[in-house]
């Protein structure tokens, strides 16, 4: 399933980000509305997903990259050794917004527990 969103004209440098990561197959950018002091956003660069229910067992790899690149650019960054949060919204219990998958990375502070 693919289908144009938002992340699509980030992904084409259509609509401004501010990009700290890239590579063959993701890319990372600032979250436009932080809510935490660090919080970016990873997506796969070459299939639209629009949500981890989505998700086909031949494009779980991709899971691992955003994983994967989240885990580099924290250490890059200097902030793995304190921690940070991986989260991944799934439609609108969740709170998503936007339907292209994407792993938000949320660090820079002890974050508080969360749920209802
Ligand atoms: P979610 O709620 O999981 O679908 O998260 C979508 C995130 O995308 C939300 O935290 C805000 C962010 N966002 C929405 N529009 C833009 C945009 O135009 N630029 C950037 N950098 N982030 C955006």
């Amino acid at each position: 399933m693919s289908s144009e969103t938002l992340f699509s004209k980030i992904i084409r440098r259509e609509i401004p980000a501010t990009i700290v990561y890239e590579d063959d197959d993701v890319l990372a950018f600032k979250d436009i509305a932080p809510q935490a002091p660090v919080h970016v956003l990873f997506i796969p660069k070459n299939e639209i997903i629009p949500t981890l229910d989505d998700l086909q067992p031949s494009q779980a790899h991709l899971i691992g990259k955003l994983a994967l690149a989240a885990a580099e650019y924290a250490r890059r960054e200097g902030f793995a050794q304190d921690g940070y949060r991986i989260v991944m919204n799934c439609r609108e219990d969740a709170g998503q917004t936007v339907f292209h998958i994407h792993m938000h990375l949320l660090a820079g502070a002890p974050l508080g527990h969360f749920g209802t």
